[in-house]
């Protein structure tokens, strides 16, 4: 069923000993703040250095985009690194971009056969998207994906404030 696809978690996402927990990355892929800083510190220099390899062959990742690379010291296998949109009011595409990325992250998962997956709550840090119409775009995203689709066969909302967790507890039903 559908549902026991879906877990909802509040916590720090650099915890999780998951297959893969997503980045919300920059076009940069040189790490930043919030869960990007985090999860760069937690996984030490080998992130780095993968992500500056994918860098010198595409040059930047631009925002919806994802791409893959080892977990380095975190108890996660992988981590997906994608670009969320800056919130700019709506109307330069970020609904769209935010999709993509949880779309273009399942599809990455599913290609590498990763069976669970965490997301943070992308764009509704530093790129200020308002937390409700993000967390609507991620769980609308996820259950699409998870119902055309086998592989993940798990995704993890990892909120780490308390304001993102009732959001998705409410839109989740739980
Ligand atoms: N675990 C889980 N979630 C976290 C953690 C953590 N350890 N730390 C913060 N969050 P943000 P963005 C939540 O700002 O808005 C970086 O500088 C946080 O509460 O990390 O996509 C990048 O390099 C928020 O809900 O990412 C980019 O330049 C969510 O993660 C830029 O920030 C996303 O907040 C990306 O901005």
């Amino acid at each position: 069923m559908l549902k026991n696809r879906i877990e909802l978690v509040q916590g720090d996402i650099t915890k999780f000993g998951v297959d893969a927990i997503v980045n919300a990355a920059n076009s940069s892929l040189m790490g930043g703040g919030g869960v990007d800083g985090a999860i760069h510190r937690a996984a030490g220099p080998k992130l780095h250095e993968e992500c500056m390899e994918i860098i010198k062959k595409i040059g930047r990742c631009p925002a919806g985009e994802a791409v893959i690379t080892c977990g380095g010291k975190l108890p996660a296998k992988y981590v997906i690194h994608t670009v969320g949109p800056v919130w700019h009011g709506g109307h330069k595409n970020e609904p769209e971009l935010l999709e993509n990325t949880y779309k273009n992250s399942l599809e990455l998962a599913k290609e590498h056969k990763l069976q669970s997956v965490a997301f943070p709550n992308i764009s509704t840090g530093i790129y200020s998207y308002p937390k409700g119409e993000a967390a609507e775009v991620a769980v609308s995203t996820a259950k699409n994906f998870l119902g055309q689709n086998e592989i993940p066969e798990k995704v993890i909302f990892v909120c780490y404030d308390l304001e993102n967790y009732s959001i998705y507890k409410r839109l989740l039903n739980l």
